[in-house]
């Protein structure tokens, strides 16, 4: 049978990865005449949107941020909800591709398994899982940083005889919950998004929790299509804004630190972005409220209370929002949720602390605790997390000059020029990875900006006729070090979360994203390009 893939061997540019990142890729380089195509492992658009159907999944971003700057493509895109839910993402992306003609250039269940590069002849060799072979000058992984899911080894997870899945494989055939025993382990993002999904319409939920999640206020609602029509104008100064803040949104952290102002300058101005939802109360809260342990733990206090307000348990306020905070607030990603704390309140739901008693195993009929109950379910969710940041790309073999593989590199530490680049690994660039803001970011904005750098080097180098592109070994040191000072620095990187890979047993603790902000890193990145690729050569 006739495959178009057998007809594509030398390429310019091969992108890894149909979500944003890809896309964005693919729309540069297709404009500036290159060759250029995407490999995706998925059948169809949308990267994480497209793989994560677990009940409830949205977006934590609000309108109308999360969405691509190009104004070909928020014109006439009506959205429905403040924060879009993944099937509404999942449409965007159609609509995407109705605009700009994306599936045309993109190779679908086509997952790269390795890409060596090969400096004879300057070209990246890239092997799909089927055994195709393509030779693409560059090579650009837009592969996200929740690719690879982490399933914690359960004792006896194979024996259960219910449905289990981990979030990041639920299947896209609905699993019923209703009136089911459903058990969720883990309260991230994806947990809390499952827990109050299931909590109504489960005839019981079981929630095993280790650390309580800093939920937000989401302050969700219906966007009416004329108020959209009318804030449009406004579009292209907020995406301009959004990349002269520090989080990558329009709103920018309160310019003044915490104690500074007065108690009822705190209390009011909290209150405001309290009711205005989301991360409008992180993101613009006192500007040293995430490097003074001190101003945290009033942040914490506020939030707290608020919290408790609304349980009525006294035993299940200390577990969900204990006196003494686990980690300062911000040090693990605050989720935003709906009704997550009512949730606690209904008669069919069970919290399990598990610093009281923790998972023994998981037997055929539910999981056991230390304390000898057996929690009897027919649905079990792990919403475990990721090997984030690293994990998608560690788990392509990927080798550069010296035929060091990415995972060999990595192993006592990251090392990466600008979280887009890494020496003895030429003409490769990847997109809202480790070491950039990513954590801290806005996704589309961070993915802007960092596609925006990619595609000027390579036009670059296209133009003046260069071979390859290395980052120097005294640039990386540099840009690790930068990384791992501020990281140290800010109070985000005090809880054992993805933040630092304390999530994943045995991987090395250290900061993995540049804490500096957004609009730091465009200067960053952007004074490197204008000063000839400083920290780079080429041949
Ligand atoms: O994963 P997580 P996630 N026994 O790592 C628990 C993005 N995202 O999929 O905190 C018991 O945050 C673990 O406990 P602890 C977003 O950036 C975005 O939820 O380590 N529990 C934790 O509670 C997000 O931050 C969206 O003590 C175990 C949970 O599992 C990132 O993806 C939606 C355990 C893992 O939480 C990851 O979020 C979804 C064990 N052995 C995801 N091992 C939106 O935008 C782990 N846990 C809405």
């Amino acid at each position: 049978m006739y495959n178009p893939l057998h007809s594509i061997n030398e390429l310019d540019v091969l992108v890894v990865g149909a979500g944003f990142s890809g896309i964005y890729q693919l729309y540069h380089i297709r404009k500036l005449g290159y060759s250029v195509k995407i490999f995706e492992a998925a059948s169809d658009l949308g990267g994480v949107w497209f793989n994560n159907n677990y009940p409830g999944c949205r977006v934590d971003s609000d309108h109308p941020h999360y969405q691509f700057s190009l104004p070909e493509l928020w014109g006439d895109f009506t959205w429905k909800e403040r924060y879009p839910s993944a099937r509404e993402l999942r449409d965007y992306f159609q609509y995407v591709d109705r605009k700009l003609d994306v599936k045309n250039d993109v190779f679908f269940d086509t997952r790269v398994v390795a890409a060596h590069f090969d400096e004879a002849i300057s070209r990246w060799i890239v092997t799909t899982e089927q055994g195709h072979v393509v030779r693409p000058r560059f090579l650009v992984l837009c592969v996200g940083f929740a690719s690879k899911s982490y399933t914690p080894q359960f004792k006896g997870l194979e024996k259960f005889k219910g449905i289990w899945y981990h979030t990041a494989h639920w299947p896209k055939d609905d699993v019923e919950l209703t009136n089911k025993r459903v058990g969720v382990i883990g309260t991230g993002a994806s947990g809390v998004q499952v827990i109050q999904e299931a909590g109504p319409i489960a005839s019981h939920l079981t929630v095993f929790q280790r650390t309580p999640n800093m939920a937000l206020p989401m302050r969700q609602k219906v966007l009416e299509s004329k108020m959209q029509e009318e804030q449009r104008m406004l579009n292209p100064s907020i995406f301009r804004r959004s990349r002269q803040t520090g989080g990558g949104f329009s709103f920018e952290r309160y310019p003044k630190s915490l104690f500074s102002a007065t108690p009822e300058e705190r209390l009011l101005y909290w209150e405001d972005t309290w009711a205005q939802g989301g991360f409008h109360f992180t993101a613009s809260n006192f500007n040293d409220f995430l490097m003074d342990e001190a101003a945290n733990r009033e942040v914490y206090s506020f939030w707290r209370d608020k919290v408790r307000n609304r349980i009525l348990d006294p035993k299940l306020q200390e577990i969900l929002a204990p006196t003494v905070p686990p980690h300062p607030l911000g040090a693990k990603r605050c989720s935003l949720e709906q009704s997550y704390y009512e949730v606690f309140n209904q008669p069919n739901v069970t919290l399990i602390d598990l610093n009281q008693t923790d998972i023994s195993e998981v037997t055929s009929k539910g999981v056991t605790t230390t304390n000898g109950i057996e929690h009897e379910l027919d649905v079990l969710v792990l919403a475990t997390g990721f090997d984030s940041l690293t994990g998608s790309l560690t788990q392509i073999d990927i080798r550069g000059v010296d035929g060091i593989s990415i995972s060999e590199k990595w192993a006592n530490g990251v090392y990466t020029n600008l979280g887009m680049t890494c020496t003895n690994f030429p003409n490769m660039f990847f997109i809202y990875g480790v070491q950039a803001p990513t954590a801290f970011a806005n996704g589309p904005t961070l993915i802007e900006i960092q596609g925006d750098w990619v595609v000027r080097c390579i036009k670059h180098m296209m133009e003046n006729d260069l071979k390859a592109i290395y980052a120097t070994p005294e640039a990386e040191a540099e840009w690790r070090g930068l990384v791992i000072n501020t990281g140290y620095r800010a109070l985000i990187n005090r809880a054992k979360s993805w933040y630092v890979g304390a999530n994943i047993p045995g991987k090395i603790v250290e900061p993995l994203n540049y804490t500096g902000g957004v609009n730091k890193y465009l200067e960053i990145i952007e004074g490197i390009a204008d000063r000839g690729y400083e920290g780079f050569y080429f041949n």
